[in-house]
């Protein structure tokens, strides 16, 4: 069994991005050696602290889905030639930064309408718009591969989508911006080839995956998981993953993320 979970408004409380509601589940997934592998649009800077804090010692998905961080302890899943970044093997599956501060500037002058990316904002507009601290705002600065922006208002969504495919970029929607991000990576590619590798190490075993989003930008991921779950906002659950028939936790934020994964494992037989 393996748990792909998104972080922001998911495993983490959208106001507080605190992750109480979860800890008991998350003590017990562990007891049990079952992974809890992060799928979220923060970067590696966010993600190491954020997994120390928490505990969280597998591979992780950043920047929806551009990269795969493997720890060198986990090597037995690097089945072919990967970079090492770090402390990590790095399995890359979308641009690089400046590519997409380059896309952002091409995106611009095809809408005719100036576009705001972090980038362009300070760390304290950053702390302004997301409720950061100082030092969160800054690892959520240290980009290496997405472009997040201020979704325009004056401009339609679909009209967006197709300007950044022809320039060879994607887009998703995340809970408070717009992700610019190449066009080979998501979360839900990210997903199957790390779901892949498992596979390869536990060959004839059947590897059941969930995953955990509340956001349109997770709706890839769920889409590859065998059991999806929907964790809804205070306002029920976002619109852009409405009517797909999946189970949605009984309560936003980490309490619902914490009741809905207990129940779902103790289902399985483990
Ligand atoms: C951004 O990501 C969230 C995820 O849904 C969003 O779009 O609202 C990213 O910049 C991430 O790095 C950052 O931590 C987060 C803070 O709210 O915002």
């Amino acid at each position: 069994l393996l748990i792909f979970t998104d972080l922001d408004g998911t495993l983490l409380n959208s106001d507080d991005y605190g992750y109480h509601g979860a800890i008991t589940a998350i003590a017990d997934l562990q007891q049990q050696q079952i992974p809890i592998i992060p799928v979220t649009s923060k970067t590696r800077a966010e993600v190491e602290v954020l997994s120390t804090e928490i505990g969280l010692t597998d591979s992780f998905i950043v920047e929806n889905g551009s990269a795969i961080f493997i720890p060198k302890h986990q090597d037995y899943l690097v089945s072919e030639e990967l970079k090492i970044s770090g402390k990590y093997y790095l399995m890359q599956l979308g641009c690089v930064y400046a590519q997409v501060r380059q896309g952002l500037r091409e995106l611009m002058a095809a809408i005719g309408e100036e576009l705001t990316g972090f980038g362009d904002l300070t760390i304290a507009e950053i702390m302004q718009l997301t409720g950061l601290s100082t030092q969160e705002a800054q690892r959520a600065k240290n980009r290496e591969f997405t472009e997040p922006f201020i979704t325009p208002k004056n401009v339609d969504a679909d009209r967006l989508a197709h300007h950044l495919k022809a320039l060879g970029f994607n887009v998703v929607v995340g809970d408070r911006f717009s992700h610019l991000i190449g066009q080979t990576a998501g979360k839900g590619r990210a997903v199957q080839w790390l779901v892949n590798q498992y596979q390869q190490v536990n060959r004839g075993e059947t590897i059941t995956t969930i995953g955990l989003g509340n956001s349109p930008n997770d709706l890839a991921m769920l889409e590859v998981v065998d059991i999806p779950i929907i964790i809804p906002g205070i306002k029920g659950v976002h619109p852009g993953l409405a009517n797909q028939g999946w189970k949605v936790a009984p309560f936003p934020g980490s309490v619902g993320w914490g009741v809905a994964v207990a129940e779902e494992v103790k289902g399985l037989i483990y």
